[in-house]
Protein backbone atom coordinates (compact mmCIF):
# COMPACT_ATOMS: atom_id res chain seq x y z
CA UNK A 1 0.00 0.00 0.00
CA UNK A 2 1.27 3.52 -0.70
CA UNK A 3 1.30 6.43 1.66
CA UNK A 4 -1.59 8.91 2.20
CA UNK A 5 -0.38 12.27 3.28
CA UNK A 6 -2.26 15.64 3.21
CA UNK A 7 -1.16 18.92 3.33
CA UNK A 8 -3.39 21.85 5.16
CA UNK A 9 -3.76 25.30 6.98
CA UNK A 10 -5.63 28.72 6.42
CA UNK A 11 -5.03 30.23 2.63
CA UNK A 12 -1.76 31.52 1.54
CA UNK A 13 -0.10 29.17 4.66
CA UNK A 14 1.94 27.15 1.54
CA UNK A 15 0.54 24.36 0.63
CA UNK A 16 0.90 24.72 -3.43
CA UNK A 17 4.36 25.84 -2.48
CA UNK A 18 5.68 23.07 -0.32
CA UNK A 19 3.69 19.77 -2.16
CA UNK A 20 5.98 21.16 -5.66
CA UNK A 21 8.90 21.40 -3.56
CA UNK A 22 7.93 17.98 -1.99
CA UNK A 23 7.50 16.85 -5.20
CA UNK A 24 10.46 17.65 -6.33
CA UNK A 25 12.58 15.84 -3.88
CA UNK A 26 10.99 12.82 -4.28
CA UNK A 27 11.72 12.89 -7.77
CA UNK A 28 15.34 12.84 -6.87
CA UNK A 29 15.24 10.15 -4.61
CA UNK A 30 13.06 8.47 -7.43
CA UNK A 31 10.09 7.65 -5.00
CA UNK A 32 6.88 7.41 -6.48
CA UNK A 33 4.71 9.84 -6.48
CA UNK A 34 1.31 11.85 -6.90
CA UNK A 35 0.30 14.87 -6.49
CA UNK A 36 -3.18 15.87 -6.05
CA UNK A 37 -5.54 18.59 -4.80
CA UNK A 38 -9.22 18.94 -3.22
CA UNK A 39 -11.49 20.50 -4.78
CA UNK A 40 -10.05 19.14 -7.88
CA UNK A 41 -7.69 15.74 -8.06
CA UNK A 42 -10.80 14.72 -11.51
CA UNK A 43 -12.30 16.08 -14.17
CA UNK A 44 -15.25 15.90 -11.80
CA UNK A 45 -13.84 17.85 -9.18
CA UNK A 46 -12.55 20.47 -11.31
CA UNK A 47 -16.05 21.41 -12.33
CA UNK A 48 -17.19 21.74 -8.83
CA UNK A 49 -13.78 23.83 -7.80
CA UNK A 50 -14.83 26.16 -10.17
CA UNK A 51 -18.36 26.39 -8.90
CA UNK A 52 -17.07 26.39 -5.09
CA UNK A 53 -14.36 29.16 -5.14
CA UNK A 54 -15.25 31.67 -8.28
CA UNK A 55 -17.71 34.37 -7.53
CA UNK A 56 -19.83 33.33 -9.69
CA UNK A 57 -23.48 35.39 -10.23
CA UNK A 58 -25.47 32.83 -7.82
CA UNK A 59 -25.47 32.71 -4.20
CA UNK A 60 -24.53 29.21 -2.85
CA UNK A 61 -25.88 27.96 0.88
CA UNK A 62 -23.40 26.38 3.43
CA UNK A 63 -25.21 23.14 2.84
CA UNK A 64 -24.82 23.27 -0.94
CA UNK A 65 -21.10 23.79 -0.24
CA UNK A 66 -20.88 21.46 2.12
CA UNK A 67 -22.12 18.38 -0.69
CA UNK A 68 -20.24 19.57 -3.30
CA UNK A 69 -16.64 19.21 -1.39
CA UNK A 70 -18.38 15.70 -0.68
CA UNK A 71 -19.27 15.02 -4.13
CA UNK A 72 -15.82 16.20 -5.47
CA UNK A 73 -14.43 14.14 -2.72
CA UNK A 74 -16.70 10.91 -2.84
CA UNK A 75 -14.78 10.91 -7.10
CA UNK A 76 -11.38 11.90 -6.27
CA UNK A 77 -11.38 9.16 -3.86
CA UNK A 78 -12.63 6.72 -6.05
CA UNK A 79 -10.83 7.81 -9.27
CA UNK A 80 -7.30 8.94 -7.91
CA UNK A 81 -6.77 8.31 -4.50
CA UNK A 82 -7.51 4.18 -4.00
CA UNK A 83 -5.61 3.49 -7.39
CA UNK A 84 -2.51 5.10 -6.06
CA UNK A 85 -2.70 3.40 -2.81
CA UNK A 86 -3.10 0.13 -4.40
CA UNK A 87 0.08 1.25 -6.60
CA UNK A 88 1.96 1.81 -3.59
CA UNK A 89 2.24 5.92 -4.63
CA UNK A 90 3.19 8.38 -1.57
CA UNK A 91 0.35 10.66 -1.97
CA UNK A 92 0.98 14.23 -1.68
CA UNK A 93 -2.50 16.18 -1.73
CA UNK A 94 -3.80 19.95 -1.25
CA UNK A 95 -6.51 19.40 1.62
CA UNK A 96 -9.01 16.78 2.39
CA UNK A 97 -11.60 15.81 4.52
CA UNK A 98 -10.08 17.46 7.51
CA UNK A 99 -10.73 21.15 5.03
CA UNK A 100 -14.22 20.20 5.57
CA UNK A 101 -14.13 19.94 9.35
CA UNK A 102 -11.72 23.31 9.50
CA UNK A 103 -14.15 25.15 7.30
CA UNK A 104 -17.75 23.66 6.93
CA UNK A 105 -17.77 22.71 10.85
CA UNK A 106 -15.47 25.02 12.88
CA UNK A 107 -15.86 27.97 10.02
CA UNK A 108 -19.18 27.55 9.20
CA UNK A 109 -20.81 25.94 12.08
CA UNK A 110 -22.20 22.52 10.83
CA UNK A 111 -21.69 19.64 13.71
CA UNK A 112 -18.76 18.18 13.65
CA UNK A 113 -19.81 14.81 13.88
CA UNK A 114 -22.21 15.08 11.05
CA UNK A 115 -19.39 15.83 9.08
CA UNK A 116 -17.56 12.80 10.23
CA UNK A 117 -20.13 10.86 9.12
CA UNK A 118 -20.32 12.53 5.57
CA UNK A 119 -16.40 12.49 5.70
CA UNK A 120 -16.61 8.12 6.56
CA UNK A 121 -19.60 7.97 3.50
CA UNK A 122 -17.53 10.05 0.72
CA UNK A 123 -13.79 8.48 1.68
CA UNK A 124 -15.59 5.01 1.97
CA UNK A 125 -13.27 5.70 5.70
CA UNK A 126 -9.80 6.53 3.76
CA UNK A 127 -8.01 8.95 6.00
CA UNK A 128 -5.02 10.17 5.95
CA UNK A 129 -1.74 8.20 7.24
CA UNK A 130 -0.11 11.83 8.04
CA UNK A 131 -1.17 15.58 8.14
CA UNK A 132 1.05 18.47 7.85
CA UNK A 133 -0.95 21.62 9.05
CA UNK A 134 1.25 24.86 7.83
CA UNK A 135 0.43 27.10 10.65
CA UNK A 136 0.68 30.98 10.15
CA UNK A 137 -1.40 34.45 11.58
CA UNK A 138 -4.37 34.78 9.41
CA UNK A 139 -3.59 38.45 8.56
CA UNK A 140 -0.71 36.96 7.09
CA UNK A 141 -1.67 34.16 4.71
CA UNK A 142 -4.80 36.21 3.45
CA UNK A 143 -2.52 39.13 2.47
CA UNK A 144 -0.13 36.01 0.83
CA UNK A 145 -3.01 34.45 -1.00
CA UNK A 146 -4.71 37.50 -2.20
CA UNK A 147 -1.75 38.38 -3.45
CA UNK A 148 -1.21 35.15 -5.67
CA UNK A 149 -4.73 35.93 -6.79
CA UNK A 150 -3.83 39.10 -8.31
CA UNK A 151 -0.66 38.24 -9.56
CA UNK A 152 -3.00 35.17 -11.79
CA UNK A 153 -4.68 37.99 -12.87
CA UNK A 154 -6.94 35.45 -14.08
CA UNK A 155 -11.16 36.18 -15.75
CA UNK A 156 -12.66 34.44 -12.89
CA UNK A 157 -9.97 35.05 -9.78
CA UNK A 158 -10.46 32.12 -7.40
CA UNK A 159 -11.53 33.97 -4.31
CA UNK A 160 -14.72 33.30 -2.63
CA UNK A 161 -13.35 31.83 0.67
CA UNK A 162 -10.46 34.91 0.83
CA UNK A 163 -13.18 37.44 0.46
CA UNK A 164 -14.63 36.51 3.93
CA UNK A 165 -14.12 38.33 7.15
CA UNK A 166 -10.70 37.39 9.11
CA UNK A 167 -13.04 35.91 12.07
CA UNK A 168 -13.95 33.55 9.62
CA UNK A 169 -10.18 32.23 9.11
CA UNK A 170 -9.33 32.78 12.73
CA UNK A 171 -11.92 29.77 13.44
CA UNK A 172 -10.42 27.90 10.62
CA UNK A 173 -7.24 28.11 11.79
CA UNK A 174 -8.44 27.37 15.14
CA UNK A 175 -10.26 24.13 14.12
CA UNK A 176 -6.82 22.70 12.48
CA UNK A 177 -4.83 23.61 15.81
CA UNK A 178 -7.78 21.76 17.25
CA UNK A 179 -7.74 18.46 15.25
CA UNK A 180 -4.33 18.38 15.15
CA UNK A 181 -4.21 18.70 19.35
CA UNK A 182 -6.17 15.72 19.24
CA UNK A 183 -4.68 13.29 16.80
CA UNK A 184 -1.16 14.39 17.53
CA UNK A 185 -0.04 10.81 15.91
CA UNK A 186 -1.26 11.95 12.73
CA UNK A 187 -0.69 16.01 12.62
CA UNK A 188 2.28 17.81 12.57
CA UNK A 189 2.34 21.33 12.74
CA UNK A 190 4.66 23.43 11.10
CA UNK A 191 5.50 27.16 11.67
CA UNK A 192 4.55 28.72 8.22
CA UNK A 193 5.75 31.98 8.92
CA UNK A 194 9.29 31.06 8.34
CA UNK A 195 11.08 31.33 5.11
CA UNK A 196 10.09 29.18 2.14
CA UNK A 197 13.35 26.88 2.04
CA UNK A 198 13.47 26.62 6.19
CA UNK A 199 9.76 25.40 5.89
CA UNK A 200 10.60 22.99 3.12
CA UNK A 201 13.27 21.25 5.45
CA UNK A 202 10.81 20.86 8.31
CA UNK A 203 8.27 19.40 5.38
CA UNK A 204 10.62 17.21 4.20
CA UNK A 205 11.84 15.67 7.50
CA UNK A 206 8.78 14.92 8.92
CA UNK A 207 7.85 13.02 5.46
CA UNK A 208 10.74 10.84 5.04
CA UNK A 209 10.43 10.07 8.78
CA UNK A 210 7.34 8.87 7.81
CA UNK A 211 7.74 7.10 4.86
CA UNK A 212 11.05 5.04 6.01
CA UNK A 213 8.83 4.51 8.95
N1 LIG B 1 -12.31 24.15 1.21
C1 LIG B 1 -13.38 23.97 2.06
O1 LIG B 1 -14.02 24.94 2.49
N2 LIG B 1 -13.74 22.70 2.39
C2 LIG B 1 -13.11 21.59 1.91
O2 LIG B 1 -13.50 20.46 2.23
C3 LIG B 1 -11.99 21.81 1.02
C4 LIG B 1 -11.62 23.10 0.69
C5 LIG B 1 -11.25 20.63 0.46
C6 LIG B 1 -9.68 26.00 -1.90
O3 LIG B 1 -8.58 25.48 -1.35
C7 LIG B 1 -10.66 26.54 -0.87
O4 LIG B 1 -11.64 25.54 -0.57
C8 LIG B 1 -10.01 26.86 0.45
C9 LIG B 1 -10.72 26.03 1.48
C10 LIG B 1 -11.93 25.53 0.80
N3 LIG B 1 -10.20 28.19 0.78
N4 LIG B 1 -9.80 29.10 0.16
N5 LIG B 1 -9.43 29.97 -0.42
P1 LIG B 1 -7.16 25.69 -2.03
O5 LIG B 1 -6.22 24.88 -1.24
O6 LIG B 1 -7.23 25.42 -3.46
O7 LIG B 1 -6.93 27.29 -1.87
P2 LIG B 1 -6.06 28.07 -0.89
O8 LIG B 1 -5.97 27.52 0.47
O9 LIG B 1 -6.56 29.45 -1.01
O10 LIG B 1 -4.65 27.88 -1.55
P3 LIG B 1 -3.67 28.99 -1.85
O11 LIG B 1 -4.13 30.38 -1.72
O12 LIG B 1 -3.15 28.57 -3.18
O13 LIG B 1 -2.66 28.85 -0.68
P4 LIG B 1 -1.47 27.87 -0.46
O14 LIG B 1 -1.43 26.82 -1.51
O15 LIG B 1 -1.53 27.43 0.91
O16 LIG B 1 -0.23 28.85 -0.63
P5 LIG B 1 0.79 29.06 -1.86
O17 LIG B 1 0.03 29.25 -3.19
O18 LIG B 1 1.83 28.03 -1.84
O19 LIG B 1 1.45 30.41 -1.41
C11 LIG B 1 0.72 31.62 -1.46
C12 LIG B 1 1.72 32.78 -1.72
O20 LIG B 1 2.59 32.90 -0.60
C13 LIG B 1 2.61 32.54 -2.94
O21 LIG B 1 2.82 33.77 -3.57
C14 LIG B 1 3.91 32.00 -2.33
O22 LIG B 1 5.05 32.31 -3.09
C15 LIG B 1 3.94 32.71 -0.99
N6 LIG B 1 4.60 31.92 0.06
C16 LIG B 1 4.46 30.59 0.29
N7 LIG B 1 5.20 30.22 1.35
C17 LIG B 1 5.81 31.34 1.82
C18 LIG B 1 6.70 31.60 2.91
N8 LIG B 1 7.10 30.62 3.72
N9 LIG B 1 7.12 32.86 3.09
C19 LIG B 1 6.70 33.86 2.25
N10 LIG B 1 5.87 33.68 1.20
C20 LIG B 1 5.43 32.44 1.00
Amino acid sequence: MGKFITFEGIEGSGKTTQIRAMGDFLRRRHISFLVTEEPGGTPLGRKIRKILLNRGTFELSDKAELLLFSAARAQHVKDIIVPALKEGKVILCDRFSDATIAYQGFGRGFSLDFIRLLNEFSTNGIRPDLTIVLDLPVKIGVKRAMERIFQKKEEEPEDRFEREHLSFHEKIRKGYLSLAKHAPERFRIIDALKDIETVQKEVQFHVMEFIKG
